[in-house]
């Protein structure tokens, strides 16, 4: 019976089981008392000639077993849902650390190496790790239904979740908190690697690696990293502002800046634009865009400039 999600996670298994253990057992009492329910009802019907009910007072018996046999089963529920919980609250020592920022309305991961990305979560199969999340706005929720865990990020404290992927794969990430006008497209992927193909990338020598296989076009890079990078969740490239302008006509065009000032949106302004949004504020919209500083490469700058000059 295949109606939960993959499991992808050393947790996923546990999580399900209880599941399914409270699900069978609300469903045994729910036919139960139903079929009792319906069978008396018609049984000890009103019938003719027979107007007065039998005088009844108690029945210590049925009073001591309906209270003994459901007490026991709650308390079984309860200790084997902590037990499970407990697990999913309790990182290993040897977890692999990696920072988790979300904001309006993108996830940002900070790793070890010095690494960070930008709605892809990179992990290792079979090697635990665990997320010290914050947000910087407002409360987002971290979601990866595959490994059977979620939780809150908030700003001014952090807070963890932990989790072993078992299967090399890719899985979808959500934000499960609504957050603001983009929360739906506050989407990313966990990419979980073998532990070779994990060491190289970490390394950073995978790069070369992708260079070598798919070699695009500036301008499809641009394109993919518009998606990837969470450009999409604040500008669109067909015209209609959104949390930001929209691409479309933007280069070569004059852009009025907050102070009433007119700019030509250049290479240069697109640059400056990605790597310290607040240096010129557009007209009519709010100082909301994260700096991509350290997170972009140049490559990829020129790329997504490649991009921009394409969205006529
Ligand atoms: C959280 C929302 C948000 C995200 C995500 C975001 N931006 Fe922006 N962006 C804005 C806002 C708001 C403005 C206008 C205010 C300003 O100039 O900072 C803007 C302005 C810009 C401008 C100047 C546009 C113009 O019309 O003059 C460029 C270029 C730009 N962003 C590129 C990017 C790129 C590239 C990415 C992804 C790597 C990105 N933005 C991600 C919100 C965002
Ligand atoms: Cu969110």
């Amino acid at each position: 019976m295949n109606w939960l999600p993959e499991e992808a996670s050393n947790l996923a298994r546990n999580v399900d089981t209880v599941i399914w253990f409270v699900t069978i057992i609300s469903l045994v009492f729910f036919f139960l008392i139903t079929v009792v329910l319906v069978f008396f009802a018609i049984k000890y019907r009103r019938k003719s000639g027979e107007d007065e009910t039998p005088y009844i007072t108690g029945n210590h018996f049925l009073e001591t077993l309906w209270t003994i046999v459901p007490s026991i089963l709650v308390l079984v529920i309860f200790a084997y849902g902590f037990i499970v919980f407990k697990q999913m609250r309790t990182p290993p020592q040897e977890a692999l650390e990696i920072n988790v920022i979300g904001k309006q309305w993108l996830w940002q991961f900070q790793y070890d190496n010095g690494k960070t990305t930008i709605n892809e979560l990179y992990v290792q199969q079979n090697r635990p790790v665990k997320l010290i999340m914050r947000s910087e706005d407002v409360i987002h929720s971290f979601f990866v239904p595959a490994f059977r865990v979620k939780q809150d990020l908030l700003s001014g404290m952090y807070t963890y979740l932990w989790f072993t992927p078992t299967k090399v794969g890719v899985f979808d990430l959500y934000c499960a908190e609504y957050c603001g006008a983009a929360h739906s497209k506050m989407l990313g992927k966990v990419i979980v690697m073998s532990p070779e193909a994990y060491e190289r990338w970490r390394k950073g020598e995978e790069r070369e690696e992708q260079k070598g296989v798919a070699s695009i076009s500036p301008v499809q890079l641009g394109e993919q990293l518009y998606q990837q990078r969470g450009c999409n969740a604040c500008h669109t490239i067909d015209g209609t502002p959104s949390v930001g302008p929209s691409w479309k006509g933007l280069f070569g065009h004059e852009v009025t800046l907050q102070d009433g000032t007119k700019v030509t949106a250049d290479e240069n302004y697109i640059r400056e634009s990605i790597l310290e949004p607040q240096a010129k504020l557009v007209k009519g919209y709010q100082p909301v865009m994260p700096s991509f500083k350290g997170i972009l490469t140049d490559e990829e700058i020129s790329a997504i400039i490649a991009y921009i000059k394409t969205l006529k």
